[in-house]
């Protein structure tokens, strides 16, 4: 399997036309690699881990590649013959093997936005090597890239497999969009914001990667198999991606509470650290920007993916006893002539919003062990979440002023008090000033504290980048 141009673990070499079409697509990929993917470093050797085969010893083989070598590949979690559909009108019906027709426009809407958040990220993320903070970090990073570049590999062997001629235009598309380009700007809000500094890529990492997990786990419920199964195996490797997020903000925090002590002092910048209120301006953004990502709040289209056994609710058959949903509300709240009031919705219609409350909790679990950290120092301040009304820009409260707590409030008083909540560009400035890289082995940049471990039961001065 492993000297194929292509790994797969789904015999691509017995369907030649589909091969051919692949084998067509993949130098397409590697120029947009190397025009859109990191800046510099291709040449570089990178201790990275590669999945060669769906087994466990097969999907975290860990070796130095140069990155435009790695071994992108298709693997899907192997076929269960028997698999049902587990929720809405199809319920109990064989999954699909083969994608039915009148469900053919919605899948292939579904199988595009997925797919075009992974590019779109590894754009997003391509000057971030010039000014990494060690070579542990430096890796992590490349290893997240090249791994939203495996994501798109496994969507665009989806649209050529099973969408013909117009799947293979969707695939053309996804290596034409840019992020942040405004004449063909990538679909979804957050992959075109910019991230230019490391605690942007941390909260990414931790806020966005995280609706990927949830994305992901509800495709991975669909009645089509074959996308089941992608996003089942694309699941194993998103957790590295949080972590990488939840572990870097928190060696941010752990360094400025260090350096705040030592220095008897609460001006971070004066210490080259981030300050502390300025990690929680951080987190509003990225994790309101990542709301967005669920959509609308009420939303027909979620009733129909479910209804049709398109995309279900995270978990879906481990969680939930009853999986039609004919009957049952949820209560959302809106805002009307000034004040909240809430509306008994049908429950197929708040699906975006259920797997928005699964997301924020999870979330919350990672700030209270960023919370930790600070208790650990003796620190008063606390991080928080800001309710899901705050600063959105999709849905029911986007036409509308909200403060961090919920409450709502006029334009004029968040045009006043915005830059106490967000970032300002002045500030962002700031931090960006503080990266300045740091490509010694085992050496650490100032503003953050050096992890506990390294990768694989490496040590943490390993040769992780070789320079
Ligand atoms: N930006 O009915 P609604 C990942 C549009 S991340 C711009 O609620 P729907 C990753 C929407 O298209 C996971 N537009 O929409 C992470 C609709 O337009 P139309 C990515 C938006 O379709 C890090 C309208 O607003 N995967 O993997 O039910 C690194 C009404 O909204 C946005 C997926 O997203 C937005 N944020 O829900 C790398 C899964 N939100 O029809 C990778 C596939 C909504 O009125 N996608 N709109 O023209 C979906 O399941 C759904 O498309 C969404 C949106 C949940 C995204
Ligand atoms: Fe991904
Ligand atoms: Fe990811």
């Amino acid at each position: 399997m492993s000297f194929e141009k292509i790994p797969n673990n789904v015999d691509l070499s017995g369907d030649k036309r589909l091969q051919r079409a692949l084998e067509a697509w993949q130098p397409n990929f590697i120029n947009w690699w190397k025009e859109m993917g990191p800046d510099g470093f291709q040449e570089k050797d990178i201790y990275l881990r590669t999945a060669v085969s769906v087994e466990l010893d097969g999907w975290a083989h860990f070796d130095h590649v140069r990155m435009p070598d790695y071994r992108w590949g298709i693997f899907l979690t192997p076929h269960d013959g028997n698999r049902k559909i587990a929720f809405g009108d199809h319920i109990g019906e064989p999954a699909w093997q083969e994608v039915p027709g009148e469900h053919r426009n919605a899948l292939r809407r579904l199988i595009v936005t997925q797919g075009d958040t992974e590019p779109a990220s590894v754009e997003q993320q391509r000057m971030l090597g010039k000014v990494a903070p060690s070579l542990y970090d430096l890796r992590n990073l490349f290893q997240v890239n090249v791994e939203e570049g495996r994501h798109l590999w496994a969507m665009v062997y989806l649209l050529h497999s099973y969408f013909g001629r117009d799947g293979r235009e969707e695939a053309e598309a996804m290596l034409e969009r840019r992020s942040g380009n405004p004449d063909k700007p990538r679909i979804l809000t957050t992959f075109n914001e910019p991230i230019d500094d490391w605690l942007s890529f941390y909260m990414f990492t931790m806020f966005t990667d995280r609706d990927g997990k949830y994305q992901l786990l509800s495709l991975a419920e669909s009645g089509f198999d074959p996308l089941a199964r992608s996003c089942r195996f694309m699941l194993t490797e998103e957790a590295h991606h949080m972590f990488v997020g939840e572990t870097g903000v928190q060696r941010v925090v752990d360094r400025t509470c260090q350096v705040m002590k030592e220095q008897d002092s609460d001006d971070g910048f004066k210490h080259g650290v981030v300050p502390l209120a300025l990690v929680q301006k951080y987190l509003n953004f990225w994790f309101t920007s990542s709301l967005d990502l669920f959509g609308a709040e009420v939303s027909s289209n979620a009733a129909q993916f479910f209804a049709q056994g398109l995309k279900g609710r995270a978990h879906e058959e481990r969680d939930y006893t009853e999986h039609a949903l004919r009957e049952g509300t949820y209560r959302v709240a809106r805002p009307e002539n000034g004040k909240l009031v809430e509306d008994e919705v049908a429950i197929r219609n708040a699906l975006n919003e259920v797997l928005r409350d699964g997301y924020i909790e999870d979330n919350d679990r990672g700030v209270r062990k960023w919370n930790k950290t600070l208790e650990e120092h003796g620190m008063s301040y606390r991080f928080k979440l800001p309710s899901r009304r705050f600063n959105r820009k999709v849905g029911v409260y986007a036409d509308h002023c909200f403060d961090p707590e919920g409450n709502l409030i006029s334009r004029e008083q968040f045009d006043k008090l915005r830059d106490q909540w967000l970032p300002t560009a002045e500030e962002r400035k700031q931090v960006a000033t503080l990266m300045q890289p740091v490509y010694e082995r085992g050496k650490i940049a100032n503003w953050i504290a050096p992890p506990p471990r390294g990768i694989n039961s490496q040590a943490v001065d390993f040769e992780y980048v070789k320079m």
